[in-house]
């Protein structure tokens, strides 16, 4: 694979697209987060599951945090040391999976 570069913020907000749910933060180099609800626990597990073979797919992994019918994700490059281009490929994956 290639060597993952760190994007500034102002790319990974122009990348990601105006109307883009993910929030750019300024975190640890800089992070992507984004909350997902859905109407029940067993709807964001399954949702879970799905981002987690996406994850798998492309070796590119989420950190997150889920309360019931809430998923906290966040995506970051270790490598580059904050958002990359991965991290912008994963949230748009990640984004179709969301129903609705
Ligand atoms: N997932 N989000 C994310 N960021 C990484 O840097 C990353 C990953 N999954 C696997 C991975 N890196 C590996 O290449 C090792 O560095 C663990």
């Amino acid at each position: 694979m290639n060597k993952a570069v760190r994007l500034q913020p102002f790319e990974a907000i122009e990348l990601l697209g105006k109307s883009s749910l993910w929030e750019c933060v300024a975190e640890r180099g800089g992070v992507l987060r984004r909350t997902v609800m859905f109407a029940d626990f067993s709807d964001a597990f399954a949702f879970m599951t799905r981002v987690a073979l996406l994850a798998e797919r492309r070796n590119h992994h989420p950190e997150w945090f889920n309360l019931f019918n809430r998923v906290d994700i966040t995506l970051t490059t270790h490598e580059a040391g904050g958002i990359s281009a991965r991290d912008i490929e994963m949230a748009h994956a990640i984004d179709e999976l969301v129903p609705g």
